[in-house]
């Protein structure tokens, strides 16, 4: 039995780095991809489809969002299961009891919102653990599993939340304890637990039964593996006794890449002209720029006209990438003039004194005095060419 197993889609999303066109676009590539998972659920041969949580972003969408989503919802051609998760929680407030939402949902499409089991097809049961708040005080998937017949039968458990073996923390109270779950397959309550929260698609434990689908778009530079969706085929449970037969039973789940944007980070050390020239040749190498979110952090030391080069280099390439993150927060650059720059300043008077004693001084053997020279002499030529890094 095979089913398609994703999560966080945060349809609505938005980011502050992204221009109001570039925003649409992000908006759209999302629900692009929720009829692309229709796409690979039809051409996979998918009896049903469970999205672990997080389908919307707020449980305030705008109705451009909920309208869309229910369109692309409509491409689905099996039953679709939607768990409210911690953005989008079953609450009194949820998009899921809108008046937009009842009216526009298709009939193949369910929600969650309770621990009833499901049944897309003979034979198989999914049963939800819903966030019903912001903040649950106990372990829902836990709850929800233990709450189960013991009885082998194929049973997707379909939850939302950091687990404690991925984040390390195993104090926190709403967490998934991976523990618990694990004990509930080796009792045969539940075949496979299809989680949603963490946007990196990851195995969770040693079963192979539990498993972060991850964000079919990627959603931040933090993100491993984002931009997937899992392709699941349970395996069944061995009955409870057969020891080592059990152990060997694992489910086939394959990895189908969706996304189409990227999230990337580049640093940069720039001491020369070569450096910057590296720096944006690496910029420029990128693939699918309108689709590529970059965030450039630099460090160095630069003359007053490589700072301006470097300034103008990475304005120039923010209007062709999807975004270009606040350079200036992450640029950890000391400006020291040369005498090129300073030759290029037309000062007169009191100022041209200024800058001969400033320049007198930078060279001292003193090093606080020479340094304090040479910062003043970084601000006397941004000052003079107009506030140029
Ligand atoms: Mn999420």
């Amino acid at each position: 039995m095979r089913f398609l197993h994703t999560s966080d889609w945060q349809l609505g999303m938005t980011r502050h780095f992204l221009g109001a066109g570039d925003q649409a676009t992000f908006a759209q590539a999302r629900l692009d991809a929720v009829v692309r998972l229709a796409d690979v659920a039809r051409d996979r041969g998918c009896a049903f489809v469970v999205v672990a949580g997080d389908v919307f972003e707020t449980n305030q969408p705008d109705r451009r969002t909920v309208g869309r989503a229910l369109d692309a919802l409509r491409t689905f051609n099996v039953p679709v299961y939607l768990l409210p998760g911690n953005h989008d929680p079953y609450d009194p407030g949820s998009v899921y009891r809108s008046a937009a939402w009842r009216e526009g949902c298709p009939d193949l499409v369910r929600v969650l919102d309770d621990d009833r089991p499901r049944i897309p097809v003979p034979g198989v049961e999914v049963v939800g653990a819903p966030w019903t708040s912001k903040r649950p005080v106990t372990d829902l998937v836990a709850e929800t599993c233990a709450a189960l017949p013991a009885d082998g039968s194929l049973r997707v458990v379909v939850g939302h939340g950091p687990a404690d073996l991925v984040s390390g923390d195993f104090g926190q109270p709403g967490a998934v304890r991976v523990a618990a779950l694990e004990a509930a397959i080796a009792a045969g309550r539940v075949s496979h637990v299809a989680l949603g929260d963490r946007h990196s698609t990851s195995a969770v434990g040693d079963t192979g039964r539990i498993w972060y689908a991850g964000a079919p778009e990627p959603t931040s530079y933090r993100e491993e593996d984002a931009g997937n969706a899992l392709v699941v085929d349970l395996a069944p449970l061995v009955a409870a006794g057969s020891g080592p037969a059990r152990a060997a039973a694992r489910p086939a789940v394959e990895r189908v890449p969706v996304g189409r944007w990227r999230f990337q980070e580049v640093h940069g050390d720039v001491q020369d002209d070569a450096d910057l020239a590296e720096l944006f040749a690496v910029l420029d190498s990128l693939p699918d720029k309108a689709r590529t979110i970059v965030k450039v952090k630099v460090a160095g030391t630069l003359t007053l006209r490589q700072a301006a080069r470097l300034e103008e280099g990475l304005e120039a390439r923010e209007h062709v990438l999807g975004a270009l993150e606040h350079p200036e927060r992450h640029l950890d650059v000391t400006v020291v003039p040369d005498a090129d720059d300073l030759a290029a300043l037309s000062l007169t008077g009191y100022a041209a004194t200024a800058r001969d004693r400033l320049l007198a001084r930078a060279h001292r053997d003193e090093e606080s005095e020479a340094r304090g020279a040479t910062d003043a002499l970084g601000l006397l030529v941004r000052l003079t060419t107009g506030g140029t890094r």
